[in-house]
C-alpha cells in the first residue's frame, strides 16, 4: 500500500460548491450547507479518503466561536460521497486526547468494518491511524459518527455526511438539479463560554444545522422550476419536524434507501427521528424567499430562550426604575411578547449568539437556530448557488396595512347566545364527568 494521501483541511466555513468528480465513475455532485466534500484518491480502483478526527473552533454564526471536535477542520467533517458499488478505503487519525472510531452509520458493510468500539474493533488510540475498507453496497443518504464515547464526542460535534449515488439510472431515484444535504446537530454552550457541556441530555440550547444556527446558515438557492433535493440526517437527541413554506414535497428517500414511488405522499413538513435520515424532493415552482425550518419553535432560538418568565401582560412601569437603582443592568422583557428581542441591543455575554436575529428587507426575523431560506429566482443560474439577495415581490402582492374604516364589530350578538357554563362528559364507560 502506497502512503497516506495527504489529509485536506477546511477551514472556511461557506457552502463549497459542488465537488464534480474527476475520477472514478460520474455522479450528479451534493451541495453541504456550510460545509464541503472531501477529496479522494484513486488507489488501483480503489477510493482512498483521509479523515483526521481532531479538536476544532466552528463558528456557529457570526462572531460565535465554540470549541468542538470534529474532522479536517470542522464540524462536521467533510461530506463523502461515494457512487453504488464502489471500492472504498478511509484512512481515520486521530488527533484527539482519547481513543475515537468511526461507524457507517446504515452501510451495508463486513461487521468488523462496522465502527463499534469493542464489539468490531478496538478503539483507534490517541496519535494513531485506522483503516476501513468495504464497497458501497447500496445507494442513499448515510452518516458518519463515532462509537467510542460517543456521548462525548458526539455532544463535541463529530459526525458527518455521506452519500452513496446511484451507479446509472435507478427506477426509484430521480436526476435533480440541486441536491442539498445536513446534518441536525444540537449543543449545550452556556452564555459566554465556549466549550459545549457534553454530559446534557436533554435541555440543549443550540440548535443548529452542519453545527451552525441562523443567520449563520446559508440560504438555499435554486433556480425557478428546478427539481431539487434535500437531504437530513438526525444526530441530535430529539426529532425535528422539517419544514418547507410555498411548495409540496415528496418523502424519496428514507435510512433504508429510496423509496418505492407507489408509498409517497406529499407533504409541507417531515419529521426527522433521533438518527434518522430523510431525503424530500419537489419541484421548486412558486418564487420567492421560503422560510425552511424545523417546526418546534424553540429550535428556531439560540441560547437564553428558555428559562425566561413569562411577562405578556404584566405592567412593569415604575417597577424597572426602581430595580434599576439597585441594578443598574436590570432589563424587562416579554411583557408585549418577545418580538422586541429580535431588535434589541441587550447586555450580554461575550462570545454568546443572540437569541433570535437576522433581518430580512421588512426588518427583524426573529429566528434563530435551525431556520434557513429556500430562495427560488427565474434568473438563478444553472449550476449557481450564489444567494440572490432578498425577493423582489411583484407589485400588489405584499400583504399591506388595511387604512379603511375598521369594520363594525359582531361579536356582540353572538355573546347574547346562551352558552353553558359547564360541560356534561359522557365517557364510553357510563360515568358522568363535570369538567
Ligand atoms: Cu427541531
Amino acid at each position: 500500500m502506497a502512503a497516506l494521501p495527504e489529509p485536506v483541511i477546511q477551514s472556511s466555513v461557506d457552502t463549497a460548491p459542488p465537488l464534480v468528480p474527476n475520477s472514478g465513475r460520474p455522479y450528479n455532485p451534493v451541495v453541504t450547507l456550510n460545509g464541503w466534500s472531501l477529496p479522494w484518491r484513486m488507489n488501483n480502483g480503489v477510493k482512498e479518503f483521509h479523515l483526521v478526527a481532531e479538536p476544532v473552533v466552528r463558528e456557529m454564526s457570526p462572531g460565535f466561536k465554540v470549541n468542538m471536535w470534529g474532522y479536517n477542520g470542522q464540524s462536521p467533517g467533510p461530506t463523502i460521497e461515494v457512487v453504488e458499488g464502489d471500492r472504498v478505503r478511509i484512512f481515520v487519525t486521530n488527533r484527539l486526547p482519547e481513543h475515537t472510531t468511526i461507524h457507517w452509520h446504515g452501510q451495508r458493510l463486513p461487521n468488523g468494518m462496522d465502527g463499534v468500539a469493542g464489539i468490531n474493533q478496538p478503539a483507534i488510540p490517541a496519535g494513531k491511524t485506522f483503516v476501513y475498507e468495504f464497497e458501497a453496497r447500496r445507494p442513499g443518504t448515510f452518516m458518519y459518527h463515532p462509537h467510542a464515547d460517543e456521548m462525548v464526542q458526539m455532544a463535541m460535534g463529530m459526525m458527518g455526511f455521506w452519500v452513496t449515488h446511484p451507479k446509472g439510472k435507478h427506477p426509484h431515484i430521480n436526476e435533480v438539479d440541486r441536491d442539498f444535504c445536513f446534518l441536525l446537530n444540537a449543543f449545550d454552550v452556556e452564555p459566554g463560554s465556549k466549550t459545549p457541556k457534553v454530559a446534557t441530555m436533554t435541555d440543549f440550547n443550540i440548535w443548529s444545522w452542519n453545527s451552525r444556527i441562523f443567520p449563520g446558515i446559508d440560504t438555499l438557492n435554486v433556480r425557478l422550476n428546478d427539481r431539487v433535493r434535500i437531504r437530513v440526517g438526525n444526530l441530535t437527541m430529539t426529532n425535528h419536524p422539517i419544514h418547507l413554506h410555498g411548495h409540496e414535497f415528496l418523502v424519496t428517500g428514507t435510512d433504508g434507501g429510496p423509496t418505492p414511488p407507489s408509498t409517497r405522499w406529499y407533504e409541507v413538513t417531515t419529521d426527522v427521528a433521533v438518527g434518522q435520515m430523510r431525503q424530500i424532493e419537489l419541484i421548486a415552482d412558486e418564487e420567492g424567499d421560503w422560510a425552511f425550518h424545523c417546526h418546534k419553535s424553540h429550535h428556531t432560538m439560540n441560547a437564553m430562550g428558555h428559562d425566561v418568565p413569562t411577562m405578556i401582560g404584566v405592567d412593569h412601569r415604575g417597577l424597572v426604575n426602581k430595580i434599576q437603582r439597585v441594578a443598574p443592568d436590570y432589563m424587562v422583557m416579554g411583557e408585549r411578547g418577545m418580538a422586541d428581542m429580535g431588535e434589541m441591543q441587550m447586555p450580554i455575554p461575550d462570545n454568546t449568539a443572540p437569541m433570535m436575529t437576522g433581518t430580512g428587507q421588512f426588518g427583524p426575523i426573529e429566528m434563530g437556530g435551525m431556520f434557513s431560506v429556500f430562495k427560488v429566482r427565474k434568473d438563478q443560474k444553472p449550476g449557481d448557488y450564489k444567494d440572490p439577495g432578498p425577493y423582489k415581490h411583484p407589485s400588489g402582492t405584499v400583504a399591506y396595512e388595511w387604512s379603511g374604516a375598521a369594520p363594525a364589530p359582531s361579536r356582540a350578538s353572538q355573546a347574547t347566545s346562551a352558552a353553558p357554563a359547564d360541560a356534561t362528559a359522557v365517557k364510553p364507560n357510563g360515568h358522568k364527568g363535570r369538567h
